[in-house]
Order: structure tokens, then sequence, then C-alpha cells
């Protein structure tokens, strides 16, 4: 059978680049990103979805390429003049990006889903595929630290750096999916869940309502891209949580860690889990052909699985 729907499910930049390579191999229509939205938080009273607008941005192919998130050709006057009133800004919004936060923030006051704003959005900024939030409901990421007690997810990942040691990961909230997730994973022809933070990004979107029951009872292939390349995050602090919460930061743990959601894990060359099943290929994305590259060969390898 041929893979025709796929449904991606990703955090941000790293989730973001492999379902850029997927959209970009897939006729139009043809693929859901399901995204994490435990990161969202409210700051200077906007609400901010740095996942949702980090898949948004790089599939329109406008994200920063620098950081991976927020704009490219960004300026910076808003933080400025922050400065000036003598705040300290340490969380980056740019001028271009705040635009993004202020119309969400409106529109949800005024009663719209985030599923709805998501889809208008990408709509004005024509992304010919889906993006989805893992829900419309409040669910927020909350860390526990053994340094600053508990932290709201940007808290500590973005003003604390990543830095402090992390005890317990919780969630705030009791979110059900969407009906629009719900259905597209229903149709799905195979499910890729994209080489985000399996602890910090991808758990976030299995733990909203009977998302990772779903995942279980699936009936149709579905494989993980790892975020290690032997033993090391690609980007940002997947190892080291990984360790801090007692899993085996390995290509054995991640698969592991996935047991009965995955069919197979893919990992780069030379770095084979010591358990199930794995397909062995160049998984680092320099550039956008890499994206595509890593994609196509994913979806071939599905191809080869129904
Ligand atoms: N990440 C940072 O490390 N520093 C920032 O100042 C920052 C600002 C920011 C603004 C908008 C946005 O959509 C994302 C932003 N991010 C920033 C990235 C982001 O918070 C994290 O990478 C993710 O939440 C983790 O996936």
């Amino acid at each position: 059978m041929a893979v025709k729907n796929v449904v991606a499910l990703a955090g941000g930049v790293g989730g973001a680049k492999l379902a850029h390579g997927l959209a970009r191999c897939l006729p139009p229509g043809h693929l859901t990103v399901i995204v994490n939205v435990g990161d969202d938080f409210t700051h200077y009273g906007l609400h901010i979805s740095p996942d949702l607008d980090t898949v948004m941005y790089t599939l329109a192919e406008i994200a920063n390429p620098q950081t991976g998130w927020g704009l490219v050709d960004e300026s910076w006057q808003m933080l400025g003049m922050l400065e000036k009133y003598g705040e300290t800004p340490w969380f980056r919004l740019g001028d271009r990006d705040i635009a993004t936060h202020i119309l969400r923030t409106h529109l949800l006051t005024q009663g719209e889903t985030l599923t709805a704003i998501v889809r208008k959005m990408s709509q004005a900024l024509q992304i010919d595929h889906t993006i989805l939030p893992a829900t419309n409901d409040h669910f927020a990421t909350m860390v526990d630290t053994a340094e600053h007690g508990t932290l709201v997810f940007q808290h500590y990942f973005v003003r604390h750096r990543w830095q402090p040691t992390v005890t317990r990961i919780w969630y705030d909230g009791n979110a059900t999916i969407t009906d629009e997730a719900a259905y597209v994973l229903e149709k799905a022809d195979a499910i890729v869940i994209c080489p985000s933070n399996p602890i910090l990004s991808i758990d976030p979107i299995l733990s909203v309502g009977d998302m990772r029951d779903r995942l279980r009872l699936r009936r149709v292939p579905c494989v993980a891209v790892s975020p290690l390349i032997h033993g090391k995050a690609v980007k940002g602090p997947a190892d080291k949580i990984m360790r801090e919460l007692g899993v085996d930061a390995s290509n054995t743990g991640i698969a592991r860690y996935y047991d009965r959601l995955i069919d197979a894990l893919v990992v780069d060359k030379g770095d084979a889990p010591q358990q199930g099943a794995y397909l062995e290929t160049n998984i680092l994305m320099l550039t956008p052909a890499d994206r595509e590259r890593l994609a196509r060969e994913i979806l071939q390898f599905l191809e080869g699985m129904t």
C-alpha cells in the first residue's frame, strides 16, 4: 500500500526541520503535523506558542536560519524599548514575530480555538499542509528542578538556559486531543515521530488525553527519528534530561522509551539500538536538501512496512 497521508508529531526546531522535509516530499494536503503546546506560555499578556510558530515559520520557509525559531530578517526594536523601561527581556520576541502573538492572543480572546487560529495563519502564509496543536485546552509542561523548584517550561528552557537539574516533569491542565487530530490519526497511512526531545517535546503530545493509547492501537506503521547521535543531542538538552531522569541516553534508551509506540527507530550510521527494528542513515539535517533526503528515505522505509 502506498503511503499517502502522513501524520508527524513534532516539537520545536529539530521536529520542524523534518516536517519541512516531509512537506517537500508529499503532495499538498497530505501531511499533518501535530505539534506540542506544552511549551506555550503567557508573556507580557501575550499567548506565545513557540513550537507551533517554529513549525509554521519553517514550513512557510520564513524561519530564522541561525536560531531555527523566530523569523528571518528580524529586528529587535521592541526589546530595546522594553529595556529602556527597565525590563530584562529574557525571552526574545522580534518586531515581526510579535505580530503573530498579538493576533493569536486577540483571536483567543474573541473565542477562536488555537486550531482555527493556526489554520488561518498557515493559510495566510501559503502553507499547503496542515499544522494542528495537540489540544485546544490549557496544557502546560512544568519542570521541577533541584535548584529553583517548579518552573514553567520557558522559564526552565530559555530563562535558565536549561541548566537546572530536572527532577520531574509534569503537566498542568486536563486536556483532550482535538477532533481534527483524532480524525487525521484515523486517516493516516503512516506516523512519524520527529527528532524532537522525547521527554520535553514528544511526551507532552502523547500525554494529551488518549493520544498515547491511540498511537499504541494504531493499524499503520510508526517510526521515530532519534534526536541523539552517539548519545549526544543534535541540539538542546535531550541527553542531559534523559540522564537526569534515569533514562539511558542512547538509541537503546530511546527505543525503550518509545516501546510499543513505534515499529522502528531511525538512527545515525553506526549508532544502532540494542533492541528493536531500526533504519540506519545520516540523520543530521544541516541543509534543506538534508531534510528532504531524510524525509524521502523515511517515506520509502514506511512504504516497505505497509
Ligand atoms: N529560544 C531561546 O533560546 N531564546 C529565546 O529568547 C527564544 C525566544 C523565542 C521567541 C518566540 C518563539 O516562537 C520561540 C522562541 N525561542 C527562544 C525558542 C523556544 O522557546 C524553544 O526553542 C522551544 O520552546 C523548545 O522547543
